[in-house]
C-alpha cells in the first residue's frame, strides 16, 4: 500500500517546493523593480537670492513665518506634510546664490532628476527689471537643460512672489518677457556654437539642441518643454500661497 502512495507524496512536495521557489523569486524580482524604480518624493525650492525661498520653506514646514531671514548658505531640509490622505514628502530650499547653487543645487538635480516630484521656482515680481529678467531667464536655461534631459521631464512651478509691494509685475507679463529673454539668450548661444563647430569640429552642442526641439516658429515657449511648467503669484508675507499649496497637492497626488 505504502508502495504506490509514495510518488504521490513525493509529487506532493516537490509542487510545494516548486511553489515555495517561485513565490521567492517573485518576490526578489518584486523588489528589484522596487529598488529600481524612483520614487518620486522631493520637491525642490530654487531661484534668484532673496525672493522668498526660506520664508515659503518655513511656512510650508512649520506653517508659520520665521520672524527674520538672512541669506541662506546652505540648503534647508524639511517634511512637507499634505495630509493623512495624501502623505508628507522631503522639500529642500537651495541657495540662491551662484556658487552656492553649482555646489548644491546643479549636482543635486543632476543625481536625483528622477526622484523629484517638482521644483518652486521663487522669483522676485517686484524687481523684475530687464537685468533681473536676463538673471532668470539664464538660471532657468540651466535647470531645463538638467531637468529635461529625464523623461517627460520635470514640474515647475514659477511663483511670481512679493505681489503685495506696488512695484511688482503680474505673472502674465513676467512669462512674456521670459519667453522673449529665453529665445535671445538661446539664438545667441546657437549662432556662437555654429561659429565655434566651423572652426572646431569637437565642440558641444547640447544646449543649442536641447532648446531647439521646444522652439516654435523661431520663439522658445514654456508649453514646448516636456515637463509642466506653471506660473503662479502671491506673496509669502502675507501667507498668501494657494496656488503653491494648491500645486503641491496636485503634484503629490499625480
Ligand atoms: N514684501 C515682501 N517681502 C517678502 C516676501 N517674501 C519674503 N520677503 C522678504 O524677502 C527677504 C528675503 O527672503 P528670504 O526668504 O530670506 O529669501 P531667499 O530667497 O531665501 O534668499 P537667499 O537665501 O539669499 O537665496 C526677507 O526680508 C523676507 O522677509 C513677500 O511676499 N513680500
Ligand atoms: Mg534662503
Amino acid at each position: 500500500m505504502f508502495e504506490h502512495k509514495d510518488p504521490d507524496y513525493l509529487k506532493f512536495i516537490v509542487s510545494i517546493a516548486l511553489a515555495l521557489v517561485v513565490l521567492v523569486v517573485t518576490a526578489v524580482i518584486f523588489d528589484r523593480k522596487r529598488l529600481f524604480s524612483a520614487k518620486k518624493s522631493v520637491f525642490v525650492i530654487s531661484g534668484p537670492k532673496s525672493s522668498g525661498k526660506t520664508s515659503l520653506f518655513e511656512l510650508l514646514t512649520k506653517k508659520e513665518l520665521p520672524v527674520l531671514t538672512v541669506t541662506s548658505v546652505e540648503p534647508n531640509k524639511g517634511v512637507l506634510n499634505l495630509g493623512s490622505q495624501i502623505g508628507s514628502y522631503e522639500v529642500i530650499d537651495f541657495p540662491g546664490n551662484e556658487k552656492l547653487k553649482s555646489l548644491y543645487l546643479y549636482p543635486f538635480l543632476k543625481q536625483n532628476s528622477t526622484s523629484l516630484k517638482g521644483l518652486i521656482y521663487m522669483i522676485d515680481a517686484s524687481q523684475f527689471s530687464s537685468e533681473y529678467c536676463t538673471e532668470v531667464a539664464t538660471d532657468l536655461i540651466k535647470l531645463y537643460e538638467i531637468t529635461e534631459s529625464v523623461p517627460n521631464g520635470v514640474d515647475f512651478q514659477l511663483f511670481c512672489n512679493k505681489s503685495d509691494l506696488f512695484t511688482s509685475k503680474k505673472w502674465t507679463t513676467i512669462k512674456t518677457l521670459l519667453e522673449t529673454e529665453i529665445t535671445q539668450i538661446c539664438k545667441r548661444q546657437v549662432l556662437n556654437l555654429s561659429q565655434i563647430s566651423s572652426s572646431d569640429d569637437q565642440s558641444d552642442d547640447t544646449a543649442g539642441s536641447l532648446l531647439a526641439t521646444t522652439f516654435g516658429d523661431g520663439k522658445f515657449l514654456f508649453e514646448r518643454l516636456d515637463g509642466n511648467t506653471e506660473f503662479a503669484q502671491g506673496n509669502v508675507h502675507k501667507k498668501s500661497i494657494e496656488m503653491v499649496s494648491n500645486w503641491l497637492h496636485e503634484k503629490a497626488v499625480n
